[in-house]
């Protein structure tokens, strides 16, 4: 079925803390995925954004002896710089604290909840986690600490608003339990069903959704008591449909992107949306997204990353290294998206050297010296005269050709996985592709093989840089500088005839990737 939009989002960054990995994984993991569904023709827009109001916010500008507003505008900026470098192609990013793109969606969310008869004001006196920035419940806790942060849970007494979450519990399961929304991966399903049949009580009651203004004077203010703000997650989730519109005088583009086909976030935030978040779109009669892609955590030698473990890996000294290509390289690659994955320099060096250095930069260099060598770079072919994989000249035994295989298995495959957001599985057939030709070399031996018949050696070159052109195509959402300069060094035009390219190939000025010893 061909699908006609794509809206992908990541979760909005806290705008108070140190990005790392994590941050940069989850942004190359959308933007692979935005890329691909851009690329096979869907009018896609694809949303990243911070996270900006708050306990936690303000607190540490404070520390830093800053106004909220002027701390996180120099954190937004690291924010977008890194975006760049990413090379993520985002079409907006939203700030929370904007009061022209955010505030009137959220504020219409607020009222649409309202409206359902869904929110209510009550006292609230519990515990709360600063580094959650929700309440929490003596039963969530570890030796008296916040499981996700360890630290003690600050005691609150204050009349807050509510918003009837334990309302949605029979919706939320029928929808979890049908796949109506989807979740992936599946055990995250299992998880929240979990949450919603054993402890719904204690962790599905109402939820806290604005807190005092003169308590934390930093947030959206509720529409008609100005005295309270929303509190941070009814803000932050709204983001998601605000910047699209919702809530501005013309919803036209809301109206065409809502709902979204995929939301990417990091496992500690699930709960967050895969329940909340669709109970509040339930309540104010706005569509769920069609799928949440839950995805794992990156730690580094083993253990979370944190300041005080002093082990926080910045994406930073992978670019500095390896660059912008082999970072992308490596978190669609060698990743599986919905596993918890350890960092370590030792092994991104391995694989950097044998899958880029020497697989697929050694490939483009070698077929283009060749091309070059032998006939100027210009060739011209189509795919019925490519001899077999396996075939060696002179002997009929044949398996298939290079643009057979590439047509008939290699690519539905890829579009496959690519579909399923399996963006490491859609990789490794790139680099099937790549051990392809690598065969084929082998079995040809053009280098020998030009010396007595450079007809067939034309042919077989052919079906190299076919091959490459393929490479470079499917390889453009992961790594598009990296497709992008292999396409021009092959410059391929299709012409005359059908099925007929034509090659004026250039080798390449230095390797693509600098083996690392
Ligand atoms: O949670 N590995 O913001 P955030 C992989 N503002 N992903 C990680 C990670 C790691 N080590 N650490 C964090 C927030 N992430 C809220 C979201 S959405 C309406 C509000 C992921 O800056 C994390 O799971 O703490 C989340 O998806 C994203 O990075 C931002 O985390």
């Amino acid at each position: 079925m061909e699908e006609k939009k794509f809206y992908v989002t990541t979760a909005i960054f806290y705008a108070n803390a140190q990005l790392h990995l994590g941050h940069a994984y989850e942004l190359i993991l959308a933007d692979v995925i935005a890329r691909y569904h851009r690329g096979v023709g869907s009018k896609t827009f694809f949303l990243t954004g911070s996270d900006e109001h708050g306990d936690k916010i303000i607190r540490t500008a404070q520390k830093e002896g800053m106004s909220p507003q002027a701390f996180v505008n120099v954190n937004v900026g690291k924010m977008k710089e890194l975006v760049t470098t990413l090379g993520v192609s985002n079409d907006f990013f939203i700030r929370t604290s904007d009061q022209k793109a955010h505030w009137p969606g959220a504020q219409k969310m607020w009222r649409a909840l309202e409206a359902a008869g869904d929110i209510y004001k009550a006292t609230y006196q519990g515990l709360y986690c600063v580094g959650c920035e929700a309440f929490i419940t003596e039963k969530e806790l570890v030796d008296g600490k916040c499981q996700h942060h360890g630290t003690v849970p600050e005691q609150i007494k204050e009349e807050n608003y509510f918003f009837k979450l334990s309302k949605y519990v029979p919706e939320l399961r029928r929808l979890l339990e049908s796949g109506e929304f989807k979740i992936t991966p599946q055990s995250k399903v299992n998880e929240m069903l979990a949450l919603l049949n054993t402890e719904g009580e204690n962790i599905l009651s109402d939820v806290s959704i604005s807190r005092p203004e003169r308590e934390i004077p930093w947030g959206i203010p509720v529409p008609g008591d100005p005295g309270q703000l929303m509190y941070v997650w009814c803000d932050a989730l709204s983001n998601y449909i605000s910047a699209v519109g919702y809530g501005q005088a013309d919803e036209a583009s809301f109206n065409l992107f809502w709902p979204a086909d995929l939301q990417v976030i990091g496992k500690d935030i699930v709960r967050f949306h895969a329940l909340l978040w669709p109970a509040m779109l339930l309540s104010a009669k706005i569509a769920l997204p069609k799928e949440l892609l839950v995805h794992g955590f990156v730690t580094s030698g083993g253990k979370k990353m944190s300041k005080s473990v002093g082990n926080v890996l910045g994406p930073d000294e992978f670019i500095a290294d390896y660059g912008v290509p082999a970072l992308r390289y490596y978190c669609t690659r060698e990743v599986s998206p919905t596993e918890d994955w350890d960092l370590t320099r030792e092994k991104f060096k391995e694989v950097y050297n044998a899958n880029l250095a020497n697989g697929l930069g050694n490939l483009v260099s070698r077929t283009l010296k060749m091309a070059t060598q032998y006939f100027d770079g210009k060739i011209t072919g189509d795919a019925a005269s490519v001899p077999p994989v396996g075939g060696v000249q002179g002997e009929s035994a044949a398996g298939l050709n290079i643009p057979y295989l590439v047509i008939n298995d290699l690519l539905p495959r890829y579009h496959t996985h690519m579909r399923a957001h399996e963006i490491n599985k859609g990789a490794d057939i790139i680099w099937e592709l790549v051990g392809k030709l690598d065969q084929f070399i082998t079995d040809y031996e053009p280098f020998k093989l030009v010396k007595t018949d450079k007809a067939a050696t034309e042919k077989v070159l052919w079906g190299l840089l076919y091959g490459l052109r393929e490479i470079s195509a499917m390889l453009a959402p992961i790594m598009p500088d990296t497709a992008k300069t292999i396409s021009e060094l092959l410059g391929a035009t299709e012409s005359g005839n059908v099925g007929e390219i034509t090659f004026v190939a250039k080798p390449p000025v230095a390797p693509l990737f600098m083996r690392k010893e």
